[in-house]
């Protein structure tokens, strides 16, 4: 029997309303939260400017609570990174090679990365990611291909695979509509669309940062087309460099009309900028308030999202833990370290991996009740009373939360 949900907390956002330290606008936004109303874009804004660290966080731990209750969620996943070879650019990017550059660039043939695929074998992993740069001669006949190799290989593996950024450069070269490209790809075993390449959508921050690679009405398109067929996606925004307070909510809110349409992100994933060994290195990373504001403020405007997502990988485990009381209920998963995305811009996890046992020990630390998820958010296993010696529910007492 569980308990861990139906415990009455104190809660901290009543008095939200009774400070006299918050200003009357902040007060009116903690109601209107409370309510379960939308905030505006200019109300967003203020929670960024004006509202202190605490405010924030005693809202969006409220939301996640009322939508989650004690449930943290993570999943049993691997990576795949074809190449690091790129056609783009990209300012903030520590990771891609050009095509004539031999250093550091690899690339992998399919029988490389079915290899990968069969190292799992025997291990209860739900699901793969697919991302990497956009290499000119990496098609989408090249890729159609490695999908259905990878399901033939492992059925019930979710496949979740490549970025907008990717996706519109190979539908473009093969000469298909987006519609055609992602219907031909999901023929073929694509499950679902990661959350990259979204950045930050503000056109004039997207011409500093990432200037050649697809626009943000593409990038929306893509995802919105996806849901449509029948593909759910996910969401990031890359932040703390050169975007403002304004760009970050004009981003969120964008995604949040997008999400009314369809309903079809299943997640929203803010991704902090670090800045080893790329070409925006001059820029300092901002502080872990900022990192714990970012997602609080975020799980307060994104209302229609059901789950925010920390990458643990990239904010280390502390940070994480943090989080989970500012808002996020999911912390991604247990990774293996070829995920040299972050590794290469500096991430905090420089050997990114987690065992099952650990992740679940990191979340029943901060007395919350570990859920490993599939990628839809199914529940897979409950690990609040597991017993890792024999892989079985425990029979000891059921341990309590709080
Ligand atoms: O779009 C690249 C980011 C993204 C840096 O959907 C950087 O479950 C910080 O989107 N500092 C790709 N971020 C990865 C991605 C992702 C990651 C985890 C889970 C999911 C998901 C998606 O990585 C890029 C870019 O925004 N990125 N360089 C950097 N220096
Ligand atoms: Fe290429 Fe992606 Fe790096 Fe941009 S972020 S340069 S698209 S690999």
């Amino acid at each position: 029997m569980l308990f861990a949900m139906n415990i009455a907390r104190p809660s901290a956002v009543t008095d939200l309303l009774e400070a006299t330290t918050h200003s009357s606008a902040l007060k009116q936004i903690a109601r209107k939260v409370l309510d379960g109303g939308r905030i505006t874009p200019a109300e967003g804004e203020l929670l960024y400017t004006e509202a202190d660290l605490a405010f924030v966080g005693s809202l969006a731990n409220h939301i996640r609570q009322k939508r989650h209750g004690d449930y943290t969620y993570f999943n049993r996943n691997f990576h795949i990174e074809p190449t690091n070879i790129c056609v783009y650019d990209c300012k903030f990017c520590s990771y891609s090679r050009l095509l004539k550059q031999k250093d550091g660039a690899w690339e992998l043939s399919v029988p490389e990365m079915l290899q990968l695929v069969r190292n799992y074998d025997g291990q209860p992993i739900t699901e793969v990611h697919i991302v990497g740069g956009v290499h000119p001669k990496m098609g989408l006949d090249f890729f159609a291909g490695l999908l259905k190799e990878v399901k033939n290989i492992r059925p019930e593996l979710h496949i979740k695979a490549f970025t907008a950024v990717e996706l519109y450069y190979m539908f473009r070269k093969a000469k298909k509509t987006v519609e055609e490209g992602l219907q031909y790809l999901k023929d073929h075993g694509l499950d679902s669309l990661p959350g990259g390449g979204a950045e930050i959508f503000d056109e004039t921050v997207r011409a500093i940062i990432s200037e050649d690679k697809c626009t943000s009405a593409e990038w929306l398109y893509i995802h919105e087309a996806a849901h449509k067929l029948g593909i759910p996606s996910n969401a990031t925004m890359l932040y703390g460099h050169v975007e403002s307070y304004a760009n970050r909510i004009d981003h969120m809110e964008r995604l949040r009309q997008l999400q009314d349409r369809t309903g079809g992100f299943n997640t929203f994933i803010p991704l902090k900028f670090r800045n080893k060994d790329n070409q925006m290195s001059h820029i300092a990373e901002v502080s872990v308030v900022e990192d714990l504001k970012n997602y609080a403020v975020s799980r307060i405007y994104l209302d229609n999202f059901a789950h925010v997502k920390a990458y643990w990988p990239m904010i280390g485990r502390t940070t994480t833990q943090l989080a989970l009381s500012f808002g996020v209920d999911d912390i991604d998963g247990t990774i293996d370290d070829s995920t040299k995305i972050y590794t290469m811009a500096g991430s905090e996890e420089q050997s990114p991996k987690l065992s099952t046992a650990e992740l679940v020990k990191l979340i029943k630390d901060v007395k919350r009740h570990p859920i490993e998820r599939d990628t839809l958010y199914n529940v897979v296993q409950d690990y609040l009373n597991f017993d890792f010696t024999t892989n079985l529910p425990s029979q000891n007492d059921p341990v309590f939360l709080n």
